[in-house]
């Protein structure tokens, strides 16, 4: 069985590994968010992909859900004392070294298709891990800037709005101001990666796993044609909520999803990938009430336990996942 991914980090990380346990035999192709990837020190950094591949390559700091285990920051320490930053962003000394292969390669001309292959020829992650767009996509939150001049047309008593990068609305910023917009910088110009639209018109099903609707899955359905071949492959596309009884399991997903107008419910997302994309949903059991909400919807939907609390448990979302893809096949 040839099973597609579209994943972002953690969440899509950890249930790609309940995904292998499920489906040993299944082939499996991952097309990853690089929206979130950002350029430091000269260094191009691919927090997603970076956490797929050392997830299920058994290089992840399992307690964080990102970055390397065992890791030091001598480096970071270094560049601090020299003033250089930002101090707000953890890179690692092993976690610096994939950092620097990588920007490494981009220079000498490969493009990040070629060199996420090179990376996972080390992770071995299992899967077949592509980016998804080799072009530049930089995904941006539009926020209050009460320092800023507001402007020009602007709305009378309006504060100024700045637009930041994702990492640091989300890392420095905690996300503890009001996104207004989120923007993939770039996304309009970008083609999807070599073998992504291959996969996904060869794919038996395609699975949703519980990661960020708006800055994972929804970046990735924001690269031009990904959203149309999905809807084109003609097999079942399903889902999983990273919503639990209202809130995101981890992480603050509330506050980008409020940005695109969306309730932090399970069947608000459902509802918004909406059934000409999605055919099959699964939420938690807790959330069990709101089943009718997205059959209502023209998604069928089922309430299962979605908590990724060890491999086991994620292994049974996962094939519940491909119970349903059968169901609505
Ligand atoms: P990120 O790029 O590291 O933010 O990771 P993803 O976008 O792949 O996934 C983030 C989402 O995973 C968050 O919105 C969480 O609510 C969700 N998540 C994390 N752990 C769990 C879990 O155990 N169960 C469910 N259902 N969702 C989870
Ligand atoms: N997340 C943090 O909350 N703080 C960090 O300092 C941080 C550093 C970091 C370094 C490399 C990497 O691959 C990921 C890193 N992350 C960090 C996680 C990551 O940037 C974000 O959690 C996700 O992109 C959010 O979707
Ligand atoms: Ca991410």
């Amino acid at each position: 069985m040839r099973i597609v991914v579209l994943a972002g980090g953690i969440g899509g990380a950890r249930f790609l590994r309940g995904l292998k346990s499920a489906a040993p035999d299944a082939d499996i192709t991952v097309i990853g968010n690089t929206g979130d990837d950002i350029h430091l020190f000269g260094l191009k950094v691919c927090p997603d992909l970076d956490t797929v591949m050392y997830t299920l390559g058994g290089g992840i700091h399992e307690d964080q859900g990102w970055g390397r285990a065992d890791e030091t920051f001598a480096v970071k320490e270094e560049l601090a004392a020299y003033g250089v930053g930002p101090e707000w962003f953890g890179l690692g000394d092993r976690d610096f070294a994939t950092h620097i292969v990588r920007t490494q390669m981009i220079g000498a001309g490969y493009p990040l298709s070629a060199v996420t292959e090179a990376l996972c020829a080390r992770w071995q992650p299992g899967v077949r891990l592509l980016p998804m767009t080799d072009d530049r996509i930089e995904t941006h939150v539009l926020i209050d800037d009460p320092a800023g001049q507001a402007a020009e047309g602007a709305a009378e008593g309006r504060p100024a709005r700045k637009a930041v990068h994702f990492q640091e609305y989300w890392v420095r910023l905690r996300a503890s101001v009001p996104a207004h917009a989120v923007v993939p910088v770039g996304a309009d110009q970008a083609k999807p990666a070599p073998g992504v639209l291959e996969a996904i018109a060869g794919a038996d099903v395609i699975v949703f796993p519980p990661s960020n609707p708006v800055v994972s899955i929804g970046t990735i359905l924001a690269v031009p044609g990904v959203r149309e071949a999905i809807a084109d492959a003609g097999v079942p596309v399903v889902g999983l909520s990273p919503i639990v009884g209202d809130a995101p399991v981890r992480g603050m997903a509330d506050k980008v999803l409020a940005a695109v107008g969306v309730e932090s419910t399970a069947a608000a997302v459902a509802r918004h990938y909406g059934s000409g994309l999605l055919d099959g949903w699964l939420v938690d059991t807790v959330d069990a009430a709101t089943v009718d909400e997205v059959e209502a919807a023209g998604i069928r939907c089922r309430a299962v336990p979605l908590m990724m609390t060890d491999i086991e448990a994620t292994a049974r979302m996962a094939a519940e996942a491909l119970k349903l893809a059968e169901e609505v096949r």
